[in-house]
């Protein structure tokens, strides 16, 4: 303690105050009270000489000592007081909730830019009358490959090309994960009636991977058939919606003669843009064709009656010329710098 010690009541109650007053706890406030309430105590002291007192000394000293203990027990009240109320004010202080902050966000997510290229094609077909055809990843040879005319030696059926899965279908067959969505229009064409016109977007798979090439990647088939749909429709069909996609009418488009078993003749879709970054350079785009009859009769239909076109595009490969895209991986790395800058 930092006072003297104290020989009379009123300079023991002052210097009690005082020392009451330093103490910064309950604890020091304990220690302090027996150093003037304790047996040991000064005032407990000082109650000790009244004994060598005269007998009227002894009743003005002994009323005065009574005066100055209660105002020591007083002042230590006071003091408990102020510090409890000061404890619970750094409590307050310390667990205040300041509702005037502002929240903390928790981000909204957003679609995969293949999706939003997906809901774009869409959009795009359904406005000029396509139906959008949705069915199984994992499929059977017959859709995959045999009702679209693919001979039994064809390279695409191989091992090497096509992922095979531990189930087979009803023939005995082995059940692969579909290499386009072309079967999805064969199920949909023996289900509906002429005229048929339909897109098939989806996921497609093929034993391929490098910086053009995923295992897995997503394409658009397209399908119209009826009793007289000819190449032409073809081309105006799709250059519309290479315009709508790109958002430019100023966009050439080309056809290239090419080679699929499920059409004949079959075309390669080039198209060019007139402005921007890649002006002037043919892009591929798509494979096309005439619906081979063959494939009609497996539909279901007479090839001398019906006819009609088909194409298969890149979902990934629109994706890349739309949003300036370098590498076809980023779309699959999950890489959110690079998904975020898709956010709608
Ligand atoms: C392509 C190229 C050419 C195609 C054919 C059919 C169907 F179902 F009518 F037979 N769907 N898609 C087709 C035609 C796909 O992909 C490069």
């Amino acid at each position: 303690m930092t006072s003297e010690f104290a020989t009379d009541p009123q300079s023991l109650v002052a210097a009690a105050s005082a020392d009451f007053a330093l103490c910064k706890d309950a604890v020091a406030l304990a220690n302090c009270k027996a150093q003037y309430l304790g047996r040991e105590g000064q005032l407990t002291a000082l109650l000790k000489q009244l004994g060598k007192l005269d007998p009227q000394a002894k009743a003005e000293a002994g009323k005065a000592l009574n005066l100055a203990k209660q105002a020591i027990e007083a002042a230590l009240n006071q003091r408990e007081a102020q510090l409890a109320q000061a404890e619970l004010d750094a409590r307050l202080a310390d667990e205040a909730i300041d509702v005037t902050l502002p929240g903390r966000n928790s981000s909204r997510g957003g679609l995969h830019p293949i999706t939003l290229t997906i809901e774009r094609i869409e959009a795009i077909f359904r406005s000029i009358g396509f139906a959008v055809a949705d069915g199984p990843e994992i499929e059977e040879d017959f859709f995959n490959f045999t009702a679209l005319n693919t001979p039994e030696n064809h390279p695409a059926r191989s091992m090497h090309d096509t992922f095979y899965v531990d189930l087979q279908d009803d023939k005995g067959l082995p059940m692969l994960l579909r290499t386009h969505t072309s079967p999805m229009q064969i199920r949909y064409a023996r289900q509906h009636p002429p005229p048929i016109k339909v897109i098939a977007p989806g996921k497609t798979y093929r034993v391929d991977s490098d910086a053009t090439h995923s295992p897995m990647f997503h394409q658009f088939e397209g399908m119209w058939i009826d009793e007289a749909i000819s190449f032409a429709d073809l081309k105006s069909v799709y250059t519309d919606f290479l315009r709508r996609f790109f958002e430019t009418d100023a966009l050439d488009v080309r056809f290239r003669p090419s080679y699929f078993p499920f059409t004949e003749p079959s075309a390669e879709i080039d198209m060019r843009f007139a402005t921007g970054p890649l002006a002037g350079r043919w892009l591929e785009v798509s494979g096309s064709g005439q619906v081979h009859p063959q494939v009609v009769r497996n539909i279901g239909l007479d090839p001398e009656r019906y006819i009609g076109f088909a194409f298969g595009s890149g979902v990934e490969r629109l994706a890349m010329l739309r949003y300036g895209v370098g590498d076809l991986r980023q779309f699959y790395d999950n890489d959110l710098r690079f998904l975020q800058q898709f956010k709608r």
